[in-house]
């Protein structure tokens, strides 16, 4: 069993992904919706560099796909051990070294040699998550903490379940800090107040009051919570997809600086590659003659 919230019968494993230990990456039938699920239940789905490097893999197919729209990450659960369920409760503390967390094998699924030096890549998931131009829904069957918890921040929408959703951010409890879209893009969310009280006093917050707070979207039953969210993710599918992609950089841009600058302009770069006006531009170098723009207005 992965989850007890997980329907078999609506995914279908990715050809290529059967080596992942830490993860799960199911499409649904249709092809349109990815399902990415922490598997670690006996340890609240902690992550270490290992399903660090698996959960960049599997975004980035994601990313990559051009069928898919919609990717749910989760957790899978309950813990075969207490029973207790966890969207991610961060680094994984047992490996964590003193410049980073430590890989367990010589090996890893990303085929990168272990090292005395640590891996602080957590980041680098973020980024995928960020700048991927489809919506990522946190789909929060329980304990989302530390690192885990800035993984809900930075996706696009949250849904928790309504009796095992729970949030807490533990950083100042470890000796650790998401200095950047884990608390200060969480307290454009949420505004300065609330984000400095769930930093500073790391106190445990119910899915209901992460609503009130605007911390998530919605809080519904538990057994109703993948479900919902594939509801949702079916919804957002009927929209137009370049609307979409569009939407989610315009929102990313004006907290990301430049590259929010960057990630927008590409996009809008690629509209107008689609004119007649920027073929225009590219066959006349080809042809090696001027560009005639006589028929392109400086519109008003
Ligand atoms: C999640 C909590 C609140 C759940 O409490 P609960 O329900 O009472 O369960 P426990 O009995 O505490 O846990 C059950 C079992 O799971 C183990 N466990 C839980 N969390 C972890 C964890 N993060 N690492 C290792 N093990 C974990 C427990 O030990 C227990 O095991 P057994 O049964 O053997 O006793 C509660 O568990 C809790 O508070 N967990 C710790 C949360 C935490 O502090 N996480 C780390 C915070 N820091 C980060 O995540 C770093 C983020 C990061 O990576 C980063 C950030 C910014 C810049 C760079 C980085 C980077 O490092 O890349």
């Amino acid at each position: 069993m992965i989850s007890e919230l997980f329907d078999p019968t609506r995914w279908t494993t990715v050809e290529g992904f059967d080596g992942l230990t830490d993860i799960t990456y199911h499409h649904d039938l249709s092809g349109r919706i990815a399902r990415i699920a922490f598997n670690r239940p006996e340890v609240r789905n902690a992550f270490r560099p290992q399903t660090v490097d698996e959960l960049a893999r599997t975004l980035t197919d994601a990313h990559l796909n051009s069928t898919i729209g919609v990717v749910l990450l989760t957790g899978n659960g309950p813990s075969p051990k207490d029973g207790g369920w966890a969207f991610c409760s961060g680094g994984d503390q047992r490996i964590r070294g003193r410049n980073g967390y430590q890989y367990a094998d010589p090996s890893t699924s990303s085929g990168q040699a272990a090292s005395s030096s640590g891996r602080l890549h957590i980041l680098e998931v973020q980024r995928i998550i960020r700048f991927m131009p489809k919506v990522v829904i946190a789909v929060i069957p329980g304990w989302a903490a530390g690192g885990g918890h800035s993984l809900h921040v930075v996706c696009d929408l949250s849904i928790a379940s309504a009796e095992h959703g729970k949030f807490k951010q533990t950083d100042a409890d470890v000796g650790s800090f998401d200095g950047g879209y884990g608390s200060a893009y969480f307290a454009r969310q949420i505004g300065q107040k609330n984000a400095r009280e769930v930093f500073f006093l790391a106190r445990e917050y119910s899915a209901q009051r992460a609503y009130e707070m605007g911390a998530v979207n919605a809080v519904v039953p538990h057994a109703e919570l993948e479900n919902v969210a594939i509801e949702w993710a079916e919804e957002i599918l009927g929209k137009s997809p370049t609307a979409i992609r569009m939407l989610k950089f315009a929102f990313n841009a004006v907290d990301d600086g430049m590259v929010g600058q960057q990630v927008f302009a590409g996009e809008a770069t690629r509209l107008a590659y689609g004119t007649d006006e920027a073929v225009e531009g590219r066959d006349a170098f080809l042809e090696k003659r001027d560009p005639d723009w006589a028929p392109f207005p400086w519109q008003f």
